[in-house]
């Protein structure tokens, strides 16, 4: 699906405002700080990077957006702003994929993946998605009990009841089939989450699968649902909160009881081997949250989940 020579298209996206926590826009100055362009071209990538921009011309982009500029409407809380940083996000991802280049997508919180996604689908309209995460993030605006975006972005990629709403229509159409998504990592989703997923008969694997089956099997039971063929292009979007606290801890949501340092870079490993990946999110990593040694070591699994997902092997 790519163009010789490859090439990584890192699109670095500071953005907090889909969620209330302050610092996840630091995320993606954290992981290049670490090294993450030079890391990707040891693996043979040529690697362009546009520096992190806010990617959209309404002045904050903080999570202290302010009600007045940009008031809750359906109970989404920044809706103007998430949506206009997720419009102009799908241009640039989806100016990349045209290029042939892969886009990795560093945020930044997860309403973001609203804005990657549809930058991959509208060069592969035949993508999968990969969603991995503690998190369902499929609410709708009628049914989210806190207003915070980043737990929405899947229903509006889905075009679910209640997600035809100003401002996000007038751009964001449903590009995404029920049956190219699946989930791993999941073990907080919300009641409503749970009836969605039930309805649209989405394929998830929970945590409980994963002790169950062991993650070798539910990625390959994963992607047999999704890309049987393994024909088809596939976006990963990792929201790091899948992951055990114990092991990326510096993120606004976490959740105990995650995927293990080698399930998560097994995800990544299993895809990267397919050939099929076109495109990448690294999501959620808040490097101002916990004390010196976990941001660090937060900070390094983001970088390291993205080598192993664009082709690190151990040997
Ligand atoms: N489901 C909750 C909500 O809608 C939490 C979502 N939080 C996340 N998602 N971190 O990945 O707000
Ligand atoms: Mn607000
Ligand atoms: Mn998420
Ligand atoms: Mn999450």
């Amino acid at each position: 699906f790519l163009k010789e020579p490859p090439t990584v298209a890192v699109v670095g996206c500071p953005f907090s405002g889909g969620q209330a926590r302050p610092g996840v826009d630091l995320g993606p100055n954290a992981l290049v700080e670490f090294g993450l362009l030079n890391q990707i071209k040891q693996l043979g990538w040529n690697v362009s990077y546009d520096g992190a921009k806010p990617f959209a011309d309404i002045a904050h982009t903080r999570h202290d957006a302010d009600d007045a500029v940009d008031p809750p409407s359906h109970n989404m809380k920044n809706a103007r702003l998430v949506s206009a940083v997720c419009e102009r996000l799908a241009e640039v991802v989806g100016q990349h994929a045209k290029r042939g280049e892969l886009p990795v997508t560093v945020g930044g919180d997860h309403s973001l993946a609203l804005g990657s996604i549809a930058g991959t689908m509208s060069k592969h309209p035949d993508a999968c998605v990969l969603w991995i995460d503690a998190h369902a993030d499929i609410n709708t605006p009628l049914t989210t009990t806190t207003g915070n975006l980043h737990g929405c972005p899947v229903s509006f990629l889905l075009g679910l009841d209640g997600t035809d709403v100003a401002p996000f229509n007038k751009w964001a159409k449903p590009c995404l089939s029920p049956n190219r998504i699946v989930y791993i990592g999941l073990r907080d989703v919300d009641p409503a989450e749970k009836r969605i997923l039930r309805e649209n008969n989405i394929k998830c694997f929970t945590m409980h699968d994963v002790d169950k089956y062991g993650i070798g099997a539910c990625v390959q039971k994963a992607l047999d649902h999704v890309n049987p063929e393994r024909t088809r292009p596939v976006h990963l979007s990792f929201d790091v909160d899948a992951t055990d606290p114990s092991v990326a801890g510096s993120t606004g949501t976490p959740v105990r009881g995650g995927l293990t340092f080698r399930e998560g870079h097994y995800i990544c490993e299993a895809v990267a081997e397919t050939g099929c990946l076109v495109a990448l999110d690294i999501m959620e990593v808040n490097p101002t949250l916990g004390d010196e040694k976990l941001v660090e070591q937060t900070v390094a699994v983001g970088c390291s989940l993205a080598r192993a997902a664009l082709g690190e092997t151990l040997l």
